[in-house]
């Protein structure tokens, strides 16, 4: 019985993740889940990728996270629409709270959503949002291992962003091992080498995102 309430609870997330995708379509907003361990700098990499989307794309955030309000206030303070969720414990987003969460931003102007998921290389594999781009952060400190670890985020991703580079000369990170895992792992997928502090492989990311944004609103969703 509890197997099939779970499939049930699924099956529900995956339609008004359907509906969020439609209506995201519709307005002509495209919408990106971002993943990534906690601490692996999703918001560092949001707040040095806007900067160089200016006059090319105008973003606004959703926050996923526990508790607290301390990553909707990084992305107000450079001026970007923002809402929080705090999620009371659940350690991922779902396609109902997304739905809430627009219901509450001001989109007027905005072309790009993004959501920061929750810290979390598990659970947040499991739940569509709705966006068109999922991407996957990972962070040279986490190690080069959590591809085999932790298979179905990565799975699951248009793009994975390593980031942290400038640490590299301070670790055993294999770069070229991550790379051979992701592309066994998600042919499909574009992979990303970047500093977000140093801004190294940011101007590359930012110009390839503009790219994929303006090519799936040009298509409708
Ligand atoms: N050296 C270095 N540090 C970074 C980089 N990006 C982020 N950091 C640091 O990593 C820490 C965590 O960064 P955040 O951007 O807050 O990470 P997050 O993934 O958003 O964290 P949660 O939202 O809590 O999951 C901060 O101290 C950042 O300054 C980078 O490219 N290089
Ligand atoms: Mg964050």
């Amino acid at each position: 019985m509890r197997i099939v309430a779970a499939k049930k609870i699924l099956k529900a997330n995956e339609q008004t993740a359907a509906e969020n995708r439609e209506r995201l379509a519709a307005e002509r907003i495209y919408g990106v889940n971002l993943v990534g361990s906690p601490g692996c700098g999703k918001t560092t990499l949001l707040e040095s990728l806007f900067r160089r989307l200016e006059g090319r794309a105008s973003p606004a955030v959703i926050e996923g996270d526990i508790a607290g309000q301390i990553d909707a206030d990084r992305m107000a303070k450079i001026g970007v629409p923002v809402v929080q969720i705090n999620t009371d414990g659940m350690c991922h987003l779902d396609a109902n709270m997304i739905a809430a969460a627009t219901d509450d931003l001001d989109c007027r102007g905005v072309d790009v959503l993004v959501i920061e998921n929750v810290g979390n290389l598990v659970c947040t594999a499991g739940y569509d949002l709705g966006e068109h781009l999922r991407i996957v952060v990972l962070s040279v400190p986490e190690g080069d291992d959590k591809l085999v670890k932790y298979p179905a985020i990565f799975q699951r991703s248009d793009a994975l962003v390593v980031t942290k580079m400038d640490l590299l000369p301070h670790t055993n990170f294999d770069m070229e091992r991550v790379t051979g895992d992701m592309k066994r792992l998600a042919p499909e997928a574009t992979i990303f080498a970047v500093s977000a502090i140093k801004g190294d492989g940011m101007d590359e990311l930012a110009d390839w995102f503009v790219e994929t944004k303006n090519t799936t609103i040009r298509k409708g969703g």
